[in-house]
């Protein structure tokens, strides 16, 4: 079964939003393109409590960008997004989203984040995405979205990890480069974990 994965295409993650990613509003048409070329297609959602461990509102005298240790993990700090309910957290007005199939969201639990659309950064609790694809027979997978250097870049790991094939839309996501190179760099860590990088034109 052909599945695509669509990960955080969220309004909190394209320009104007709470942790806008540059560009990132590119990506929906073409998300809504690739959607129809594909039997599966399933999203990730970022979904916050409000109290989340990641945000720098939660600690006082932090500021984003900062890195702090949280309950034994390093944790990025990022400014509030994608809280739960919240307009920044729904997926783009113009993402069709009558073309995804299922939903799983990450990052609702406060004490930990989850870049990963599989599991949450300590490998802990599983959002349901690796037993669902393997219920459904689902062996190989195309992923797109936002952002390259997190939330791509972990799902990808993952799911190699898990003995999918992985198939990166390279010109379909879009990354924060909170320090210069990053996304490059998650490319190549990708990549030499074994994901095969293509573009939207050969899908
Ligand atoms: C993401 C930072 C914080 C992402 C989510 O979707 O890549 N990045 N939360
Ligand atoms: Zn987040």
């Amino acid at each position: 079964m052909r599945t695509l994965l669509l990960i955080d295409l969220q309004n909190d993650f394209c320009p104007g939003g709470a942790l806008a990613v540059e560009e990132g509003n590119l990506l929906i048409p073409i998300a809504n393109d690739l959607m129809p070329r594909f039997d599966l297609v399933l999203a990730t959602q970022d979904w916050h409590p409000a109290t989340h461990g990641s945000f720098a509102a939660n600690h006082p005298w932090r500021k984003p960008g900062q890195v702090i240790d949280l309950h034994g993990l390093s944790q990025v700090l990022w400014p509030i997004h994608c809280v739960q309910e919240s307009f920044g957290a729904e997926f783009v007005p113009t993402l069709n989203t009558t073309g995804i199939h299922q939903v799983f969201v990450k990052g609702t639990d406060p004490e930990i984040d989850s870049y990963s659309g599989f599991f949450d950064n300590g490998h802990r609790k599983a959002t349901g995405l690796g037993d669902y694809l393997k219920a459904q027979g689902v062996d190989e997978l195309y992923v797109m979205g936002i952002a390259t250097d997190y939330c791509v870049k972990f799902t990808v790991l993952d799911a190699l990890e898990l003995g999918f094939k992985v198939n990166l839309i390279q010109d379909a996501c879009r990354g924060v480069n909170l320090k210069a190179g990053d996304v490059a760099q998650a490319l190549l860590d990708m990549q030499s974990k074994g994901a095969n990088l293509i573009t939207s034109n050969a899908v």
